[in-house]
């Protein structure tokens, strides 16, 4: 196991996102009676956390069904009826790591994509640092070249780790970066290849064509390589998220998605938006600016955190 989450650690966490929408839906519904005005008072809660119009409605709709039938009734079980069919939601796609955590091919290649500030770099830190704890060895590959400070941010990084790292020059070919760091991986028989990558170039059409040449130069290097395309998303910009997650999937395959910066929004609920929206699953959250503040995401920990007692008591 790469990537372990305690609990309380998963609270601590998601202290305002769980602070928020519990606390939102709790004063919407604890020791009331269940209402039409309560459960449009339910969708506008679920709504301001971020869920999504869709998702919103849909639970909604299932409580109103259960209330109609008369089988919810009481405020509180509301509350557990709406904790159930989150967790069904996010469930067909729950539990799911990375994929280096599976495969035996060596080097195992991850690719970090998403667009300027969302936590790229910082992603690749943490992945880089629960691989280290796990006994494994890791090379990191600059193949941002296009901004000046971003070879030396990661540069920092691996000083800090204490692994290595491959870089071109500022302004380079970030394609040649990633062949040389292939090349290197292979040569000293590195288990875990972590690329970093530009979020941001003149614009979108060419950063999407320089992704796919970094694939395909991975690719005919190290075969089944990348072996983890992983899009970085900023929890805190809401549905402009799932924007930026279209943009890639068109161009390139991911097939997981780290949500970062968990720990700074009261709208997680993004999480069910982009459950509902994508076909790849939130394998990881950031949760804090340090390597350590990493967490696979578990759909039933994160909705059992988000609805955990008053959220006054787990506000950091
Ligand atoms: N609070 C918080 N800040 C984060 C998280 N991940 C990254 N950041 C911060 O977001 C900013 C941009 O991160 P960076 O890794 O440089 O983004 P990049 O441009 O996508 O590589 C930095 O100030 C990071 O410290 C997170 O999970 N939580
Ligand atoms: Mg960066």
């Amino acid at each position: 196991m790469i990537f372990k989450s305690a609990i309380d650690a998963v609270r601590r966490g998601l202290a305002r996102t769980a602070s928020a929408v519990g606390a939102g839906l709790r004063s919407a519904l604890h020791g009331r009676r269940l209402d039409e005005a309560t459960m449009n008072e339910v969708e506008s809660q679920l709504i301001a956390a971020d869920v999504g119009v869709h998702a919103a409605r849909e639970l909604v709709d299932s409580l109103r069904s259960e209330f109609r039938a008369g089988r919810v009734e009481r405020g509180d079980d509301a509350l557990e009826h709406l904790k159930k069919r989150m967790k069904a939601r996010l469930a067909p796609r729950a539990g799911t790591t990375l994929e280096i955590a599976a495969t035996t091919a060596k080097p195992a290649v991850v690719l970090v994509v998403g667009v300027n500030g969302v936590g790229k770099t910082t992603s690749v830190a943490k992945i880089a640092q629960s691989i280290r704890a796990s006994g494994r060895t890791v090379l990191l590959a600059a193949a941002d070249t296009y901004r000046a400070g971003a070879v030396a941010q990661l540069t920092v990084w691996a000083e800090r780790l204490g692994v290595d790292i491959i870089r071109g020059s500022a302004g380079g070919d970030p394609a040649a970066v990633a062949f040389d760091a292939a090349e290197a991986a292979v040569a000293r028989g590195v288990d875990v290849l972590l690329v970093d990558t530009a979020g941001r170039l003149h614009n979108e059409e060419s950063l999407m064509r320089q992704l796919v040449k970094i694939r395909e130069v991975l690719r005919r290097r190290i075969p089944g390589a990348p072996h983890e395309t992983l899009l970085v998303l900023d929890a805190t910009s809401g549905q402009n998220a799932l924007v930026q997650a279209a943009a890639f999937q068109k161009a390139v395959d991911i097939s997981g998605i780290f949500l970062a910066k968990m720990d700074g929004t009261a709208r997680g609920g993004v999480v069910i938006a982009i459950h509902d929206a994508l076909s790849v699953p939130v394998k990881l959250i950031g949760v804090g600016e340090t390597p350590e503040d990493v967490q696979p995401f578990d759909a039933d920990r994160f909705i059992d955190a988000v609805f955990a007692s008053q959220g006054a008591t787990i506000s950091a």
